[in-house]
């Protein structure tokens, strides 16, 4: 190689940031990888060599960071962007407000509908020529637009069937951080809290805005920067100035900023003698509060509340509904704008009813109580966040009320920080499921989108799987679970082979076959772990407390926090029967539902043990019996993640050596802990069983005492509290 061919690949590997023994993994799907294929290169060159970007506004100046960035990247040399119209321009990028070229009556007919999010990216004509344009009526429009361009460049794709229109079909597009005020994440497996308390409100870390700039590329707009679990002390006037910093790096990226409110802040705080919600010196309280919070933060997204659960201060304390405690602060910010989340994952020991079904016991009584600025929070199963579960009840159960499903992004009972398990398939699985309520077709999108009913309010959140690693969600493929939230929460309808595919181009490369390959591997891993986990139904039989692998012996402590109380196995079967002659959750559903799970043989296979207790002898649709089946599934999800590593070791030459590396350790341990899950649980139920695993599996070693022992006493982040 010549030198100077060598100093231009330093130049340009210095200026992106490339390392090329490696990447690791920071700048997520935002890479702007050198483009190689000279096709596509003339094609980027041709879209970024003149870019004008109207509108003097904040927003404006970090479309024009993004663009140089863009240019830097792909084609090795700054793309010029100039805030002044120019007949040379090759691309242009505005409102009809800031730019005349889009303020015709045309264009302004194309932005109808689209609101102040939605974008436009097609061509204009001025003064007899035409102009590709990313138009939109707002600036973050322009923005998501300008992400949605550079998304289609990166991913050496052109732009096709202009013009393209997008409106997001979810207008509170959240994420929820579990963080602490300490710095530790509660069910965070990807180091510490990005949020460095101690230094602000001065210090404004570029992590901030990387973070921004991320949660904008795919379209989320709010975040949550507190754990439910919550500390008052956020809602001080000390930490509401540090909030109203953050808020700032985030403002122009159109990402607002919610805290959790604890309910008790008014006597924490202050000392007030009580928090009760109907008590006037409390709601004072609150409106002041909110009242302090905006004047500092003008744009402040809303209070989100976890309320009388897992020992949380609620209205309850009082005697009060939860509509008391939710509408009350919800008068405290509606002045402003803002909006109340309030939680619907309650569920007591106190209580002898399923736990499956306390939370639409608790609150589908007050359907048509809430103020029109509250949204129920609801999580995708009445469980818990469980690799498999059907959809919450509660969807469909609540139509005078504006819900919000809560999926966990983190992977508390996926395998942490450590296996490979791309979660769009199971997001979708609850968004497309059919609840039947008012009939058919009415699937939990279209309820929680709002269509269904006709609200324009919709609202989505997912708790963050992001934190300090290097590479933000510590294993490689986390990134591809934060990717999939954003873009499902601004298009549900998208599918997880989409999504995976896109996601692929942009972080690892175009080329087909590595594409296909890492699908591969992506859609396959959500069952692998359903097998090797939680097959058939079963659920919450993970280790006690942090919920790292197995523990389906787990016995003590409270009963719905065991293991036991969930599958429920015995010498006579194993499952919860959640029928009319069981629990009857399935009451709690519409008929159709629950007239097809009711009866095992028409149940499907991955709810049988969710909703039925049965005879180890049982036969399945697949002509085995229940015993052959588990096992079989159990060793099915080993093989599966075997299969995953054997695909990954072939793109060994095709992906960066830092990436490559790091995710085949994590498979190796994946794969044997997928061994170790299949182990410990089927020596576990083989007790009650009494019956010999299947010759074709692989044998299940080692000793269940051993096994019931645990593994190491500190994994990751257990729970922690404030
Ligand atoms: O999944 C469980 C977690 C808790 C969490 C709780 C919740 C924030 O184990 O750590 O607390 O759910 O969602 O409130």
């Amino acid at each position: 190689m010549k030198a100077l061919q060598i100093l231009t690949i330093c130049l340009v590997t210095t200026l992106t940031g490339t390392n090329l023994r490696g990447e690791n993994g920071y700048r997520l799907w935002l890479r702007y990888a050198p483009v190689t294929d000279p096709q596509h290169k003339e094609y980027v060159s041709g879209i970024l060599e003149h870019v004008v970007i109207s509108g003097a506004n904040p927003t404006a100046e970090v479309i024009a960071e993004e663009i140089r960035k863009a240019g830097l990247g792909m084609l090795g040399s700054p793309a010029v962007c100039s805030g002044d119209f120019s007949d040379r321009a090759s691309l242009l990028i505005g409102t009809p407000k800031d730019c005349a070229p889009l303020a015709t009556e045309i264009m302004k007919k194309q932005l109808e509908g689209l609101g102040g999010e939605g974008f436009y990216i097609g061509h204009v004509s001025h003064r007899g020529t035409e102009y590709l344009a990313v138009a939109a009526n707002e600036p973050v429009g322009a923005l998501y637009g300008t992400f949605h361009l550079l998304r289609v460049l990166q991913e050496g794709s052109v732009l096709a069937d202009l013009p393209v229109k997008e409106v997001p079909r979810i207008r509170y597009r959240l994420l929820n951080h579990w963080d602490n005020l300490d710095r530790t994440v509660e069910r965070g497996y990807a180091g510490f809290s990005i949020w460095d308390w101690h230094k602000l409100p001065v210090y404004i870390d570029p992590r901030y805005v990387d973070y921004a700039r991320a949660n904008a590329s795919i379209g989320i707009n709010g975040t949550v920067i507190t754990n439910v679990n919550a500390n008052a002390y956020v809602l001080s006037s000390q930490y509401i100035e540090k909030v109203a910093a953050l808020a700032g790096a985030f403002r122009p990226y159109g990402l607002k900023v919610y805290l959790t409110a604890r309910f008790s802040a008014p006597v924490e705080l202050d000392g007030l003698p009580t928090a009760d919600p109907l008590v006037p010196e409390v709601r004072k309280w609150w409106a002041d509060k909110a009242n302090e919070i905006y004047t500092a933060i003008p744009d402040f997204g809303g209070f989100l509340v976890k309320a009388n659960s897992e020992g949380q201060p609620g209205p309850q304390n009082y005697d009060r509904t939860h509509a008391d405690g939710a509408n009350m602060l919800a008068e405290a910010v509606a002045p402003h704008g803002g909006i109340v989340m309030w939680r619907a994952f309650v569920y007591s020991a106190d209580i002898d009813v399923d736990r499956h079904k306390q939370a639409y016991d608790e609150f589908v009584p007050y359907d048509g109580e809430f103020r029109d600025n509250v949204f129920v929070q609801v999580k995708n199963g009445a469980i818990d966040f469980q690799p498999r579960e059907p959809f919450h009840p509660m969807f469909g159960a609540m139509p005078e009320t504006a819900l919000a499903p809560e999926f966990q992004i983190t992977q508390e009972y996926l395998g942490q920080g450590t296996h490979l398990v791309y979660l769009a398939p199971l997001f979708k699985e609850c968004l497309d499921a059919d609840t039947y309520r008012p009939g058919k077709g009415a699937t939990v999108a279209r309820i929680i989108d709002g269509s269904l009913y006709g609200r324009d309010r919709s609202a989505m959140a997912g708790v963050a799987n992001i934190g300090t690693d290097i590479n933000w969600t510590g294993h490689p493929f986390g990134q591809s679970n934060w990717y999939s939230y954003g873009r499902l929460a601004w298009d549900h309808q998208l599918s997880s082979e989409q999504i995976a595919e896109e996601w692929i181009r942009l972080t690892f490369g175009a080329d087909p076959s590595l594409v296909e390959t890492i699908s591969e591997i992506m859609l396959s891993s959500r069952e692998a772990a359903v097998n090797y986990m939680t097959p058939l139904g079963l659920h919450h039989i993970m280790a006690e407390g942090h919920h790292y692998g197995p523990g389906p012996w787990v016995s003590r402590g409270r009963p719905d926090w065991t293991s036991v109380y969930y599958h429920r196995a015995d010498s006579a079967g194993i499952g919860f029967d959640r029928t009319a002659s069981g629990s009857d959750a399935l009451g709690q559903y519409a008929p159709e539902i629950e007239k097809a799970y009711s009866d095992p043989e028409t149940c499907p296979d991955e709810y049988l043990l969710w909703f039925h207790h049965l005879p180890w002898d049982y036969t399945m649709k697949s002509g085995n019996t229940l015993w052959e089946e588990l096992c079989l599934r159990y060793d099915r999800g080993v093989k599966m993640v075997s299969r995953m590593m054997d695909r990954w070791i072939t793109v060994e030459n095709r992906v960066d050596r830092e990436r490559y590396g790091q995710t085949l350790m994590l498979l190796k341990i994946q794969e044997e802990e997928a061994r170790w899950w299949r182990n410990a649980c089927l020596l576990y139920f083989q007790q009650f069983s009494q019956m010999p695993f299947p010759e074709e599996m692989e044998q299940p070693e080692g000793d269940l005492q051993e096994y019931m022992k645990g593994r190491s006493p500190y994994p990751p982040s257990g729970r922690r509290r404030r």
